[in-house]
């Protein structure tokens, strides 16, 4: 009994090493963008500082907002969550003024693409729950909407890395008709060890050994 349960304190010690191994946070309180994020404005129009934003990073066509970070260290998988205002009159999917997408890339590889729809949640693809609905919180007229988008295990390894931000779509009429804002940007990295094939015996005996266990009081 003793050594079945030394087995797995063992395995579930190689386990707990998945820990982060970089880690950045960007809310633009001090109201500018650090020269690592480019493409937008720092903002503090309008009604989204009632939804947790504050200041806040505002896009409204031309490029992308992008983040470049570097130096991040070994890792195998990265952690991106961030705050999104989908401002004034964006109209999802199927509309004669639609698709209009949101879109984040990782190195150019598009890891989220989704239609959003300030007129009806029924019309857009993404389906999580908002932040806010159905008001107008920002300047023109069209009510405006926000999200907080969690994306959690990319694949990534190399020591640099570029997300972008950015909408685009049949329907995409940019301007002071559709644009949107990042706030709260979080990044994370993983480094995630592969148990040594004597560790995962050990650990599956372990289990095995508990399985036994239970399975003999049953009787
Ligand atoms: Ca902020
Ligand atoms: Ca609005
Ligand atoms: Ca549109």
């Amino acid at each position: 009994m003793k050594k079945l349960f030394c087995s797995v304190t063992t395995g579930l010690a190689i386990i707990s090493l998945s820990s982060f191994a970089y880690a950045d946070f960007y809310d633009f309180e001090a109201g500018s963008a650090p020269a690592e994020i480019t493409g937008g404005t720092v903002t503090t129009t309008g009604g989204y500082s009632a939804h947790g934003f504050g200041t806040y990073f505002n896009w409204s066509g031309g490029n992308a907002i992008t983040l470049n970070l570097s130096s991040l260290g070994s890792h195998t998988t990265l952690d991106l969550e961030f705050d999104l205002a989908i401002i004034d009159s964006w109209d999802g999917s199927v509309t004669s003024v639609a698709p209009d997408y949101f879109n984040v890339t990782l190195d150019g590889n598009s890891v989220f693409q989704e239609t959003f729809d300030n007129f009806t949640t029924t019309d857009q693809s993404y389906t999580g729950s908002p932040i806010t609905y159905g008001s107008n919180i920002y300047k023109s007229g069209w009510n405006d909407s926000a999200y907080h988008i969690s994306l959690t295990g990319l694949t990534h390894s190399a020591d640099s890395l570029t997300i972008a931000w950015f909408a685009n779509g049949g329907g995409w009429q940019g301007g002071n008709d559709e644009s949107f804002a990042v706030d709260n940007i979080n990044v994370n990295t993983n480094n995630t060890p592969v148990p040594e094939p004597a560790t995962m015996l050990l650990f599956g005996t372990g289990l095995a050994g508990i399985a036994g266990l239970r399975s003999r009081r049953k009787k």
